[in-house]
């Protein structure tokens, strides 16, 4: 792409308000000033480019002029030196505000480019012996061999720690629409230099036959005939739906909200607040799922597999354009996303977020056995979600807002397995999902970021276990059940984990409004428990991906931090993020704090995951608890004509 074909639009930007996402006319006047700056050489290429949100003191205080203050962030990388930065444009100033050049062996490396995929496959396919290591294997023709680059993680490899580089493993696909995932080509890794385009090592460790099964299920052959009997079901909703968006605000049933948009973090929802009898009652200033690890438990030659989905790849820049009727049901509105490419250039992704609202079964019900009272009222939810695929995984990332005050968020996970060559026998790390096919073992960790403002900026967090007390005194049959609950005052005593046995929630309560019965507002986080990270605690993964060691952290706002592995999490040696966040043990008792949450499956594949898997979900739920005086759905009106 030439410079010519980038210029700031005519139209400038549409941005009402600090925290709408960065639009396209704000990309090309970021550019520009990048440009002028000289920033902007022939082989500059942007692996991040979006909003530099400003500090929330600054939000809440609103604009002094009424016009919001918009900066944009961008990682460049010279990908003819390597050499990347950190960049900070300020469009109403004009200039470049920060420009800090990165020190990869101990920074980190800014995430892949788009560029990088075909160039690796370009780089492999030329490489003599990695040629010759396919010619051994029976795969001549190399042209049907595809490349599939992977972030390199960080080890002790020496002089490999300047590099800029990934590993790549392979994938035979003979014919044009085959389903590489179904034919690894198991044993062998090529190290890819993407600075100097070359294979630096190739790692060939052993042999197996590449499976050869196909598993393309658009091949009837392969699918099988179509299922009979499912008769429709229609979603009408004659008179509209409940919600409304203006711009970015999107309004429930007392919920209000704004729906924001990153390349990183993919959807991200600010300034979530609920109505309460006319009162505007602020719940959460920011939510995001901002990190993502998938570490994998083969010991074997790819022991380095594990993708940082947000901070490595750009999940947000992966999301899906959805459709009416196939991905959302229902009256549906949209919202577009604007992404930027390697050159800077806006990409507007069409349908990226869609808003719907979905009948949810019984809201409460009671058939009362004295005075004959017979209710019933339906739960229905808002929905908020968006799409995104991340090299063979496909993950939906979905909101709920219900009428009683509860937030839920749901990730769908599902697309293609990673696969490799099966070793035979019962093996301990992975599953035979077709003959001679294998799918190891892996995690998938989110890392919610919850910004809480319950009631206000003033917040603290308790931990609530139930437990039977042993038989003495105060429980002399045994039949107790007490809760214990312990102040998490500092960042230190809150990075904690869950326990089923207790069922262990963490409330978040307000320091400074209490409800009627004289005891703090409150939001409480329930987990779902499933295991935080299983790598060991030597392990490079460990160091890298700390917080998902843990279920939950709270630290004290600061607009600093923002990613739980950090920055740079591409080659990051390992220590950023939360676990950095809290060395410093933080007062997070009665301030502005901002929940970490870890959640996410430990996946044994099933054969049943194969050739595409079933969504498999997860998440976690935000239910208030003493934020009102009572159910706030008693207001809810019957179901009409019916009950
Ligand atoms: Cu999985």
């Amino acid at each position: 792409m030439t410079d010519a074909a980038i210029r700031p639009a005519e139209l400038g930007s549409l941005a009402a308000h600090p925290l709408d996402p960065a639009d396209g006319a704000e990309f090309l006047a970021g550019r520009q000033i990048l440009a002028d700056a000289g920033l902007l050489g022939d082989t500059a290429r942007f692996a991040y480019y979006g909003l530099e949100e400003p500090p929330k003191d600054e939000v809440l205080a609103g604009p002094p002029d009424g016009r919001p203050a918009r900066r944009l962030r961008a990682f460049l990388i010279d990908v003819a030196t390597g050499e990347s930065a950190d960049v900070v444009v300020s469009l109403d100033e004009n200039r470049v505000v920060s420009h800090r050049v990165l020190d990869p062996p101990s920074d980190g490396q800014v995430p892949i480019i788009s560029e990088d995929f075909a160039v690796v496959e370009e780089v492999v396919r030329a490489d003599p012996g990695w040629r010759a290591a396919m010619a051994r294997r029976g795969l001549a023709d190399v042209t049907k061999i595809r490349a599939c680059p992977q972030t390199a993680g960080k080890f002790d490899e020496g002089d490999d720690e300047r590099r800029r580089f990934v590993r790549v493993l392979a994938f035979r696909q003979e014919r044009e629409h085959d389903y590489v995932w179904a034919h690894p080509v198991d044993g062998i890794a090529a190290y890819v230099d993407l600075i100097e385009r070359k294979v630096f090592r190739i790692v060939d460790e052993f042999e197996r036959p590449v499976p050869d099964e196909s598993g393309d299920y658009d091949d009837p052959a392969v699918r099988g005939p179509l299922r009979e009997g499912l008769r429709p079901i229609e979603i009408t909703q004659p008179e509209g739906p409940s919600f409304t968006l203006d711009g970015h605000r999107l309004r429930w049933q007392g919920w209000s909200m704004r729906v924001g948009f990153d390349a990183r973090e993919g959807l991200v929802l600010h300034q979530i607040s609920l109505d309460d009898g006319g009162e505007t009652r602020p719940l959460v200033y920011r939510a995001s799922i901002p990190e993502l690890v998938v570490p994998y438990g083969d010991p074997r030659f790819r022991y380095w597999q594990a993708y940082f989905d947000c901070g490595e790849y750009l999940l947000g820049k992966w999301t899906n354009s959805l459709e009416r009727g196939c991905d959302c049901l229902g009256e549906i509105a949209y919202l577009d996303a604007t992404v930027a490419d390697d050159f800077g250039a806006p990409q507007v992704i069409r349908n990226a977020v869609c808003i719907h609202e979905e009948d949810f079964g019984i809201g409460w019900k009671h058939t009362d056995i004295f005075n004959g009272s017979a209710q019933t009222r339906r739960q229905r939810r808002l929905v908020v979600s968006s799409w995104a695929t991340v090299g063979n995984y496909d993950y939906g990332f979905y909101w709920y807002f219900y009428l009683d005050g509860t937030i839920e968020h749901e990730v769908k996970m599902t697309g293609a397995l990673f696969t490799a060559a099966y070793p035979g026998g019962d093996h301990p790390h992975s599953t035979e999902v077709a003959p001679g096919l294998g799918a190891p073992v892996h995690q998938h960790l989110f890392s919610a970021r919850l910004d809480m403002t319950v009631d206000g900026l003033a917040n603290a967090v308790e931990e609530v276990d139930l437990a039977g007390p042993p038989v003495g005194p105060g429980n002399p049959y045994g039949n107790a059940i007490a809760q214990t609950v312990t102040r998490l005052r500092s960042e230190a005593r809150a990075v904690r984990r869950c326990d089923s046995t207790r069922a262990r929630t963490w409330r978040v309560l307000s320091t400074e409004r209490v409800n009627r019965y004289g005891r703090p507002t409150a939001y409480t986080l329930y987990p779902e428990g499933a295991p935080v990270l299983l790598a060991d605690p030597s392990s490079s993964v460990r160091a890298r991906a700390g917080f998902a060691a843990n279920h939950l952290w709270v630290t004290r706002y600061d607009p600093a931090q923002r990613y739980p592995a950090g920055d740079f999490v591409n080659q990051h040696p390992g220590g950023a993020g939360l676990p950095a966040f809290v060395a410093g043990d933080r007062d997070i008792d009665g301030t502005d704090i901002v929940l970490w949450h870890t959640f996410g499956p430990t996946h044994l594949p099933r054969p049943e995951d194969w050739p595409v898997m079933p969504v498999a979900r997860c998440g976690f739920t935000l239910k208030p608890t003493g934020f009102f005086n009572r159910n706030p759905a008693l207001d809810v009106p019957p179901p009409p004509g019916h009950c």
